[in-house]
């Protein structure tokens, strides 16, 4: 990989303020909040906090904008057109974004920039492309009607995201949500809101007309909860926690909104004694390892078959060994640090708790350095089902390793959780792989690799890990209302 230039290792600070009806401006109330870099904890910039006010005249810019103007009467393929010119243009400062992305989250330059700006790039065109592919249907319905459904957009979409991939959720829930024509009013996570601003200057420079892209820095319960309180706004899309979509269900219930959330997990990653086991080695190291732990996908329920048990965990914690943890800006490390003081505490009452209930901790298990909130990567034996560590999301670099006997039994172990984000299985076997596939209860199972991402795939929860799809074809469903339109064929009287 290329070494840094100077100008990358300090990106520029752009945007730290409200951007709303394509003004940038500071918080009515003139607060704003530190925005931190977690590998040095000193203070990066101060954004502008919004709040309910601001959030008022977001909706009001994204409604205006959805109403009168150019947007609603936009060509489809324009539309389309104005997103490739956005992916363009994130793709030209891709440097620059990464180390901006590495600076704010704390995520290796590495990672930011081989995956979360490709991947967010990609997800861009992917539906850039769909705009003007969005169709409705004739139906032959009884009678002599013309009967035919047309898509239109849901209206103003709210959309709430996360810290762990801050750019690449701003693609997530903008491509779908332009495609189809849609306004929106975003708040990035309070921890990482620098790419996302920074994305709303490229979308005015791209030429997407002002107000239908709006976006509120700010916190949770204020700017978070006064746009799914709004009267206004038709949709909220939200990736975090299920507590957290917990509040946000009950907070929409009076205006009946459209939702879907993607939330945690806590997947089975299943390694079978007759799989290639370096490369089940090294699938569970990335699986869990990947982004420092903070992936919603994480194969954080580790389960080995016993007859390879032990010469499985040693592989794994050879890899532990030589796992480069430091300065997240240089281009050789592999992890960095947690994105902040309340993760890092977190992850590490979780490996208290994992000594306190009986597992063994045979790898890791202290903080890395004394600057940053970086966590040594850190591996349990012996963990049994009914524990906290494996039942609940750490959201760390905290691996635990089970066992199993047989596939009866791991399968229904597999499935033992109010989460079903995703799953995988690592095995030579066809038909274990298959049945497996089919029953293991998540929303993407993956057979002999795992994170493998794509903006065509559907990706989401069952149980408590979700409601509805994002990415793919299935994605723009939260975004479209179908409408049948139904006119009385005059010929047939005549
Ligand atoms: O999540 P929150 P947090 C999990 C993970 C992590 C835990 C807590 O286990 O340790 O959640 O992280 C906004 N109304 N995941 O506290 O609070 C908030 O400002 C409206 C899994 O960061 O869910 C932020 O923008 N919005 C996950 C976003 O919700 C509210 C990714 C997410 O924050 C709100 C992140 C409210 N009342 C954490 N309260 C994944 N699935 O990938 C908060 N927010």
């Amino acid at each position: 990989m290329a070494t840094l230039t100077e100008t990358v290792k300090k990106p520029e600070i752009r945007q730290t303020q409200c951007f709303i009806g394509g003004n940038w401006t500071p918080a009515a109330s003139g607060k704003t909040f530190d925005t931190i870099n977690p590998a040095t904890e000193e203070v990066i910039t101060q954004v502008a906090e919004g709040d309910k006010k601001d959030v008022d005249l977001a909706v009001k810019a994204a409604r205006d904008a959805l109403e009168n103007g150019p947007w609603g009467k936009m060509d489809a393929r324009e539309r389309g057109r104005l997103m490739y010119r956005l992916a363009d243009l994130i793709e030209d400062e891709l440097d620059e974004l990464a180390a901006l992305e590495t600076l704010d989250n704390g995520k290796p330059i590495r990672d930011s920039r081989g995956a979360d700006l490709p991947l967010t790039i990609d997800c861009l065109r992917y539906y850039a492309g769909y705009a003007d592919k969005i169709h409705g249907q004739t139906i032959p319905v009884r009678g002599n009607y013309f009967t035919y459904t047309r898509r239109e957009p849901v209206g103003v979409a709210g959309q709430i995201i996360p810290w762990n991939f801050p750019m690449l959720m701003v693609a997530w829930k903008w491509g779908p949500a332009l495609a189809a024509g849609c306004t929106i009013v975003m708040k990035p996570a309070e921890q990482t809101p620098l790419t996302c601003l920074r994305m709303g200057r490229l979308a005015q420079k791209a030429g997407i007309p002002d107000g239908v892209i709006n976006i509120v820095p700010g916190f949770g319960p204020t700017a978070g909860g006064a746009i799914v309180k709004h009267p206004d706004v038709d949709k909220v899309a939200f990736t975090g926690e299920d507590a957290t979509a917990k509040i946000i269900m009950r907070d929409a219930s009076d205006t009946l909104k459209r939702l879907t959330f993607e939330l945690g997990g806590k997947s089975p990653n299943i390694v079978f004694a007759d799989a290639d086991l370096d490369a089940a080695a090294l699938g569970a190291h990335v699986a869990l390892y990947f982004n420092q732990g903070q992936c919603c996908c994480a194969g954080s329920r580790l389960f080995v078959e016993d007859k390879i048990y032990d010469k499985f965990v040693d592989k794994l914690i050879s890899m532990n060994e030589t796992r480069k943890l430091g300065d997240p800006l240089d281009p050789e490390t592999e992890q960095g640090p947690q994105v902040d003081q309340a993760q890092f505490d977190k992850i590490m009452r979780f490996v208290d708790i994992g000594r306190e209930q009986g597992a063994k901790c045979v790898s890791g298990g202290k903080r890395f350095g004394d600057r940053g909130f970086f966590v040594e990567p850190t591996m349990f034996t012996e963990v049994e089902d009914n524990m906290d560590i494996a039942q609940k999301e750490i959201f760390g670099p905290v691996l635990s390793v089970l066992r199993f006997k047989d596939t009866d039994e791991v399968i229904k172990r597999g499935n033992a959780t109010h989460f079903g984000l995703a799953a995988a299985v690592w095995t030579r076997d066809v038909n274990k792989a298959h049945r497996l596939a089919a029953e293991l209860k998540a929303g993407t199972v993956w057979v002999n690799c795992y994170d493998v991402f794509d903006a065509a795939a559907p990706f989401g929860g069952f149980k408590m890990s979700g409601m509805g799809r994002e990415l793919g074809e299935k994605g723009l469903d939260a975004y479209t209302e179908s409408k049948t339109q139904e006119l009385l064929e005059l010929r047939s009287i005549w």
